[in-house]
């Protein structure tokens, strides 16, 4: 299976090279002569990351300008490249640049802002309007207060226009003069001529209208290739546009799963939808419900994003249907705003065939409710049409803002959320008052993170589920979420297990079987009725409790917060997926109880806590150094089983030493991932996480390019690997700055051949030298600042095996080591094996059809 993911790769990247190529020749529609790429502030302009060429913006600049040009002070790690962030064209006044363009077609224009220190300027100070011939783009916008809330570093802001007919492209910065001292700058504009890709598009709800999207300019305000992962320009079908992964902006415990064309189906684009519409790898790719028809029926596959209040939105569904091929097999119902956009939607009715890519446009006005302007997309199976499957399909949106009546298309700068300023007030506070000069940068880096219009409303809408949740967050370093191991077989097998209970209707037998339904009376008297001195953690969801049942058994009991986002269908999903997950090294699940409203899972009890109190800042003993490999290679056992194991990929998102729990043996159990994965709200995990303190655990790389992989836990891993080694914490932020982050400064140790300098002072002499070399040459490896260079989870775990066997037989041969090594892999995998097998057992007792297909799906052999 693994061969045949490649070789489909390499076809996909074949084929979008080849089909690039004809764009490219096509010419008409990209005619790259009539582009402007502009590096503005730089004298001789220059080239990206991506290979694209920059030129100065020097001869658009009239002498008479009041106009500087500038180099950013610092320069922020996540910025993708030098070109065009690092310099800066600043407007202490009103200035025009003109541009001569073609004049029938419409025009990309994409402003690039990185704010940052120019020439003493305070970019705080900076607001100011960007108009475009009659059209507002920009009004009263701080780049730098909209990078800050949405903790990034840079912005993208991309528009099409009108075409003009004049040929005239006037576009100007007007410093606001509502603010003292107020100036203008930009980094980057792009101007690129483009086909028309838009036509009237239906406004939801309201079946007889349409919005006129063919004689207005727009923003574009994402643009998702859902279940696939980042494309970035150089990419793109000949328009130079970024498509960003779908995962942040689903919503909700059920996320559907993800699949890929099979490489011997050709998708071909038809005349209807040329392939400037969308790559190919947008089509190739998609997000599905899932295997379930039970479950499927159950939820929405939903998207949210946040939006400006007072806008005409086009939301544009991209299609192909690559595994089923018969009309009435996958049919389902689009939702925007909670209106249905299209009921009965059947791809293979509107391609007629499998492998056609279609799209559809639907329009949608969202209205000012103040705190909460969203927008929502949703899919339901069509469960009144009786398809053949319960099931539906998305391939790729975007969503672009229409520009209003007075030709206007700037919203007001988003609020940073009430995390992110209590985040900083802590950061502050340890700082010292001395440091907050070099305070931002440190912030900027560590928080400072992806480009463009997708990051941006993850977080957004984390500020509004903040406000209207009320949900608590739990203090950095301690109280973090603890779902505690459970499934050990004894305790499962007592259970008296009680599926059919009107109580638990919903949860299927499958489930059922495999875990234990609790009473609520029972959780009351476990928990002593709730007690607060039970409570051993705190999280978005709700309270952690340890409990006790059976008159003796320890557990840790999870109570949903009943003013948190989870819904019954969420609750109910995430005890089927858990339910599933068995394996040895990770936390499962015992039971679950669902009574007046309560919804309670229940999981044994970790008695000797997590791996971060073993090693610093509590008075336990210090863990051994073979203690410490053997519980590492138990992590890395539990991650790679997510990984790989299971029926799919499971990313775990929130790798840490607070999330690896330590049984009465020493045995290491990964908690945390069914929360990480299907939390009730993933928006809110994310960067509640990132906001609470795992920053220092988090993959450069999905901060820079949205692309969230197992590669990312296995960036956190190689965190957990030196917190192990050194004994500190990921982040410190009461050391000297360069010494702030674990990772950078561990890296920068190795470097310099120092690291033996930086390990826990317990261990010093205790670890072999070749032992070490070969663990920290790992952990090194997993940090590597690209995905593609770190070692697959597997890789880690031999790594580290390898690793042990050093220590233990310091003086036998390499290749003893070596050997056994690959023996305690091997074992490994082989255990694993058994526990998918019996995994996937179940699933013969729920014969639904789409269980048939999605076993099928999955296995490319299969059908
Ligand atoms: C330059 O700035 C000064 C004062 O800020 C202003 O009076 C003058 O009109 C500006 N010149 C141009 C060409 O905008
Ligand atoms: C910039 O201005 C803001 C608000 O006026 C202030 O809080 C911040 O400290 C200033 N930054 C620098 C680097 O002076
Ligand atoms: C753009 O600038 C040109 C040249 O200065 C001017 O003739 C034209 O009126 C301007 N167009 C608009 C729409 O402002
Ligand atoms: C972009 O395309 C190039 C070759 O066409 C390929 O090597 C590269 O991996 C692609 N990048 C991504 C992120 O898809
Ligand atoms: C939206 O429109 C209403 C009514 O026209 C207006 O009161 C409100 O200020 C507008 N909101 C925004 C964010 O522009
Ligand atoms: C749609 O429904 C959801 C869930 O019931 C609700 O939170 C949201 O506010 C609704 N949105 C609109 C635009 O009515
Ligand atoms: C799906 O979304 C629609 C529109 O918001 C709503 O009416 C329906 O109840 C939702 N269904 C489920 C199962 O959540
Ligand atoms: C957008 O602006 C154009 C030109 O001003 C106007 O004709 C069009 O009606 C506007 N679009 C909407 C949806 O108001
Ligand atoms: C400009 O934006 C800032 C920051 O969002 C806001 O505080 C201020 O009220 C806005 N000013 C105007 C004139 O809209
Ligand atoms: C793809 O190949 C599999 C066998 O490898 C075959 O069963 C299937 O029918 C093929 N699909 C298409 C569309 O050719
Ligand atoms: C902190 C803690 O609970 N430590 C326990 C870990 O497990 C060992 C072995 O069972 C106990 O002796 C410790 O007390």
């Amino acid at each position: 299976m693994n061969s045949n993911v490649h070789i489909s790769f390499c076809v996909i990247f074949l084929s979008l090279i080849l089909s690039t190529i004809h764009v490219l020749s096509d010419g008409s529609d990209s005619s790259d002569s009539k582009s402007h790429i502009l590096s503005c502030g730089s004298s001789s302009g220059g080239t990206d990351s991506d290979g694209r060429k920059w030129v100065s913006d020097s001869k658009f600049i009239a002498s008479s300008s009041n106009s500087t040009t500038a180099t950013a002070q610092f320069q922020d790690p996540s910025l993708p490249s030098q070109v065009p962030y690092m310099s800066a064209r600043i407007f202490r006044s009103e200035y025009t640049y003109k541009f001569s363009v073609p004049p029938k077609k419409r025009l990309w224009v994409r402003l690039h802002f990185y704010p940052s220190t120019y020439s003493n300027l305070n970019s705080s100070d900076s607001y100011f309007a960007v108009v475009a011939n009659r059209f507002t783009l920009l009004n009263n916008f701080s780049a730098s207060f909209t990078a800050k809330a949405l903790t990034q570093a840079y912005l993208i802001k991309e528009f099409s226009l009108l075409p003009i007919q004049s040929g005239n492209l006037n576009i100007t910065f007007t410093p606001s003069s509502k603010h003292d001292g107020s100036y203008a700058f930009v980094n980057g504009i792009e101007i690129i001529p483009m086909p028309d890709l838009f036509q009237p598009a239906t406004l939801v709800g309201f079946s007889e209208q349409s919005v006129d999207v063919q004689s207005s300019s727009m923003q574009t305000m994402f643009r998702l290739n859902v279940g696939g992962q980042y494309i970035p320009a150089t990419n793109d079908s000949g328009l130079t546009r970024t498509w960003y992964d779908d995962t942040p902006y689903l919503f909700g415990a059920a996320i559907g799963i993800t699949s890929e064309a099979d490489k011997n189906v050709t998708i071909e684009y038809s005349s209807d939808v040329p392939e400037y519409i969308a790559p190919l790898n947008v089509y190739r790719t998609a997000r599905s419900m899932g295997p379930s028809s039970n479950i499927n029926q159950k939820y929405n596959l939903t998207w949210v994003f946040d939006v400006d209040a007072n806008f005409t939105y086009v939301v544009r569904f991209h299609f192909c249907e690559f595994q089923l091929s018969k009309i009435n097999q996958r049919v389902f119902d689009i939702y925007l705003n909670n209106q249905t956009a299209q009921p009965s939607a059947d791809v293979i009715a509107w391609a007629e065939s499998e492998g056609v890519p279609v799209y559809k446009d639907y329009a949608t006005y969202v209205s000012e409710r103040p705190g909460d302007e969203e927008l929502r997309v949703e899919l339901h199976p069509s469960v009144s049409m009786k398809p053949e499957y319960y099931d539906a399909i998305l391939n790729g949106l975007e969503v672009f803002k229409v520009n209003d009546t007075s030709g206007n298309l700037a919203g007001p700068n988003p609020e940073p959320s009430e995390m992110l300023l209590q985040a900083e007030a802590e950061a502050e506070k340890s700082f010292g008052s001395s440091g907050s000069n070099s305070n931002a940068p440190v912030i900027g880096g560590i928080a400072g993170g992806a480009a463009g219009f997708a990051l941006v409303s993850a977080i957004c809408f984390v500020v509004y589920h903040k406000k209207r949740g009320n949900v608590h967050v739990a203090d950095s370093g301690t109280g973090n979420w603890l779902p505690l191991y459970g499934g050990s077989q004894t305790t499962t097998s007592k259970s008296t297990i009680s599926g059919k209970s009107t109580a638990s209707s919903h949860i299927s037998t499958l489930a059922a079987g495999l875990c234990r339904h609790f009473s609520l009376t029972e959780i009351k008297h476990g928990t002593r009725n709730f007690d607060e001195t039970q409570i051993i953690g705190v999280g978005g969801f709700g309270k952690v409790y340890k409990g006790i049942i059976d008159g003796g058994t320890k557990v840790a009991i999870k109570r949903s917060n009943p003013s948190s986002e989870q819904g019954v269908n969420e609750f109910q999903t995430e005890i089927e997926m858990l339910s599933k997950l068995r394996h040895k090294h990770l936390v499962s699940l015992i039971g679950f109880c669902e009574e007046e409203g309560e919804m309670i899972l229940v999981y044994d009890y970790m008695s000797n806590g997590t791996l971060r109190e073993h090693l610093y800042k509590s008075n336990k003993p210090p863990l051994s150094w073979r203690q410490r490999l053997e519980i590492c290679i138990g992590a890395a056992r539990g991650l790679h089983y997510l990984h790989t194991g299971a029926k799919y990929t499971i990313i775990h998102r929130d790798v840490k030493t607070t999330n690896i729990l330590l049984d009465e043996n020493w045995v290491a159990k990964v908690s945390d991932f069914g929360l990480s994965k299907t939390g009730p709200n993933l928006q809110q995990t994310h960067v509640s996480t990132m906001v609470k303190g795992s920053f220092g655990y988090l993959d450069p790389e999905y901060f820079r390019r949205q692309q969230l992989t197992e590669k990312s836990d296995v960036y956190s891993f190689g965190v957990v690997l030196f917190e192990v080694l050194c004994a500190r914490p990921a982040l410190d932020a009461s050391l000297p700055k360069e010494q702030v982050s674990l990772a950078d400064w561990a890296l920068h140790c190795r470097k310099k051949g120092i690291l033996e300098d930086i390990i826990d002072p317990n261990l010093k002499e205790r670890i072999n030298l070749e032992c070490l070399k070969k663990f920290a040459e790992t952990a090194e490896k997993c940090l590597s600042d690209h995905g593609l260079q770190r070692p697959s989870m597997g890789d880690v775990l031999w790594n580290l095996e390898f690793a042990l066997q050093l220590q233990e037989h310091p003086d036998g041969a390499t290749m003893t080591a070596e050997k056994k090594a690959n023996d305690a892999y091997a074992m490994h995998n082989a255990m694993m094996s058994i526990e998918e097998e019996s995994g996937a057992s179940e699933d013969m007792d729920d014969s639904s059809p789409s269980t048939v297909v999605f076993s099928q799906l999955v296995n490319p052999k299969g059908r």
